[in-house]
């Protein structure tokens, strides 16, 4: 099953029977381009981004005082001389570059590297802290101008999504290059940024090809051009192939992609376990067919109370069951409201000394029944010291469905869990239900 030579998936086509074109698109050094639109005098120049949040006021309260006769205000910014602006060589501290623009990366400045480090590289460098407020705002800008365009669009995270071009008008000429071309220029006479854009068969290759040509390219790839463009290319490429699976691979001689296509999936089963192993050939052969998800699907939804007093569970039984039993009945109701059952039901708990527990159980048939649930976070309960006080309770349901689909997260094709979305609730004051639950486990 897994042994077909042909580099598409079998289910390829959709049902109007156009072979799928989704695009992979990626703002060109985010966060700096951002401060290039406020400061256009630096366009050109090494940039680094990074040494905390901006403070408002910061650069004009030293402009103020080195020129005291101008006026120095929002308008006025792009008129500040680059002399003035802060340089990496004047840096002291422990803080890590978040980007750099193209002209700092000649340098080999990049994302992740610490600035003292990177003065070393290119002292010159100028050295902004980013604006959030700003960043948030650019990224909804972009997105509202695709989704105008092509509607169907999956929120990767601040600077990138996917966008399925192939029922899009125009999504299939060049092989969605015209679109990609069409997307291009709307965002950049919306935003004043440039972006690069990948289109592929599925987003496994999309996501590669966005970096072909960066920035502000557009890079197309066909099926047939799997193995002309896609082996040639180291496998940590591959989005889902970290640091440690790539030292494997390396270890037994698997460098490019066409090293990994080259092996057979039974060795690869053996050697990186059933699913990953059967993961990885499929993505060699450049096989995905994850659909592009418009809305961000929970993962878990869960609910948890810090207590008014520390409690415990002999002392405190009563009050500690009705707290417990409220918090799976609003699990449930969130669950119904949403339409989701799940699987894995879990509990967590933070000790009086902050240190924190989590058990879960995975159940055969998904639930949002309060009662199920409340059974089975009982039994989790009995697998914790109870001894102890504790100041907070949580109550979690994962590995969701909506009762008539697929499942919805954790199968093999499953990105990064940190992208996961969160839930969202409505939350009344008196509440003390806290939104953010770590995922337990
Ligand atoms: P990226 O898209 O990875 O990088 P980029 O947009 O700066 O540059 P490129 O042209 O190569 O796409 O990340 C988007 C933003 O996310 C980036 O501008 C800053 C932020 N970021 C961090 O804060 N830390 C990191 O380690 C990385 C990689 C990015
Ligand atoms: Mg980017
Ligand atoms: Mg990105």
């Amino acid at each position: 099953m897994l042994t077909s030579v042909k580099p598409e998936a079998p289910n390829n086509a959709t049902p109007s029977n156009r072979p799928r074109r989704i695009a992979h698109l990626d703002m060109d050094a985010f966060y700096a381009s951002v401060e290039l639109l406020r400061y256009p005098q630096l366009k050109g120049l090494p940039v680094v981004i990074g040494g905390g949040r901006r403070r408002e006021d910061d650069l004009t309260a030293r402009l103020r005082e080195a020129f005291p006769d101008r006026d120095w205000g929002p308008d006025t910014l792009d008129r500040i001389p680059v002399d003035f602006f802060p340089r990496l060589k004047d840096y002291v501290g422990r803080g890590v570059a978040t980007t750099a623009t193209y002209a700092a990366r000649q340098f080999g400045v990049g994302s992740a590297m610490g600035l003292m480090k990177a003065a070393k590289l290119c002292p010159d460098a100028i050295l902004l802290p980013v604006d959030f407020e700003e960043v948030k705002r650019i990224s909804r800008l972009f997105k509202h101008t695709i989704t105008e365009i092509a509607p169907v669009m999956e929120d990767r995270g601040v600077d990138e999504v996917y966008i399925d071009f192939t029922e899009v008008p125009g999504g299939q000429r060049e092989g969605g290059r015209v679109l990609a071309r069409l997307i291009q220029k709307s965002i950049f006479q919306a935003t004043g940024l440039t972006c690069s854009i990948g289109v592929a068969p599925n987003k496994l290759i999309a996501k590669m090809a966005s970096e072909f040509n960066k920035p502000n390219g557009i890079s197309i790839v066909m099926p047939e051009d799997l193995q002309s463009l896609i082996w040639p290319l180291p496998c940590r490429k591959i989005n889902g192939i970290g640091p440690k699976a790539d030292a494997k691979l390396q270890s037994h001689g698997i460098h490019t992609i066409g090293d990994l296509a080259a092996r057979v999936p039974l060795w690869l089963r053996e050697h990186f376990g059933r699913s990953y192993g059967a993961w990885l050939h499929d993505a060699a052969w450049g096989r995905d067919d994850r659909p592009v998800v418009t809305e961000s699907e929970p993962v878990s939804m869960s609910r948890e109370t810090t207590f008014d007093r520390d409690l415990h569970a002999a002392r405190d039984r009563a009050e500690l069951g009705a707290i417990f039993t409220r918090l799976c009945e609003q699990v449930s109701a969130d669950l119904k409201r949403k339409g989701y059952a799940g699987r894995t039901i879990g509990i967590k708990i933070t000790y009086d000394n902050f240190e924190k527990v989590t058990r879960d159980i995975t159940i055969d048939e998904a639930t949002d029944d309060p009662g199920v649930i409340r059974r089975h976070a009982g039994q989790c309960l009995k697998r914790v010291d109870l001894g102890r006080r504790f100041r907070l309770l949580g109550v979690r349901v994962g590995k969701l469905v909506k009762p008539g689909t697929e499942p919805l997260a954790g199968g093999r094709y499953s990105e990064a869990p940190s992208l996961s979305p969160r839930t969202a609730r409505d939350r009344s004051p008196d509440d003390h239900t806290d939104l953010l639950f770590p995922e337990l486990g």
